[in-house]
């Protein structure tokens, strides 16, 4: 890899003064790794959900539902998803193919979810990836108000496996009750709190404490 030409991402930038110090020129290749780790824990990609506030027309965006199926609700803000539908607690779906993810990073997805009867202790929603993540379901419960009358914003954190993440919301069977869905969006893109996060934060330290061995040894 050559300093000042282009790094490992392949792309072209300007060599900064301090590279041309004797000391990190003789260990660039220590600087270069370094500069292509912190490259990795900063690299971002914008996450779009299509539909995920559910403003635009009934079910643009997400598949497996249908008439009759979902209904559109008062929502968090505007107008909301019921995911069950039709009679209360029959547990239909919605989900969507997501692009944009980088493998091995981890993202947070945040939706809102609220009752329509409040029948029992809250309708329930659950959350599951179909493909593109190795992170489990998981299941979660709006406040036990009716009329879709409180939202309730989650979050959950999960990995990307592929640059493709199929995000699936099923109602789970939770008395005589809907659950309605609003504002799902998905940010993050690096791995804080994930195992290979920790490996990238431990390579991180290793390559400024070989940077500063090195120094040592010079002087
Ligand atoms: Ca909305
Ligand atoms: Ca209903």
């Amino acid at each position: 890899m050559r300093l000042g030409t282009s790094d490992a991402l392949g792309i072209s930038q300007p060599i900064p003064s301090f590279m041309q110090h004797p000391f990190v020129k003789r260990f660039s290749f220590l600087v270069s790794g370094l500069f292509a780790v912190a490259a990795s824990t900063m690299t971002s990609h914008a996450i779009t959900v299509v539909n995920g506030d559910f403003e635009s027309a009934f079910l643009a965006g997400w598949s497996g539902g249908g008439p009759d199926q979902q209904y559109i609700t008062p929502g968090q803000t505007g107008q909301g998803l019921e995911i069950g539908g039709l009679g209360g607690a029959i547990p239909n779906s919605i989900h969507q193919v997501i692009d944009g993810f980088t493998v091995n990073n981890c993202y947070t997805i945040s939706f809102a979810l609220a009752s329509q009867w409040a029948g029992g202790s809250g309708a329930q929603a659950e959350l599951s990836f179909l493909s593109g993540s190795p992170t489990a379901a998981s299941i979660f419960t709006a406040p036990a108000v009716a009329g879709f009358g409180q939202w309730m914003t989650f979050s959950y954190n999960f990995m990307a496996s592929s640059s493709s993440v199929d995000v699936q919301f099923k109602e789970i069977l939770n008395g005589f009750d809907d659950v309605a869905i609003d504002n799902v969006s998905i940010s993050g893109g690096s791995c804080c709190s994930l195992p290979d996060g920790g490996m990238t934060i431990a390579m991180l330290g290793l390559g400024l404490g070989g940077i500063a061995a090195a120094r040592r040894k010079l002087s």
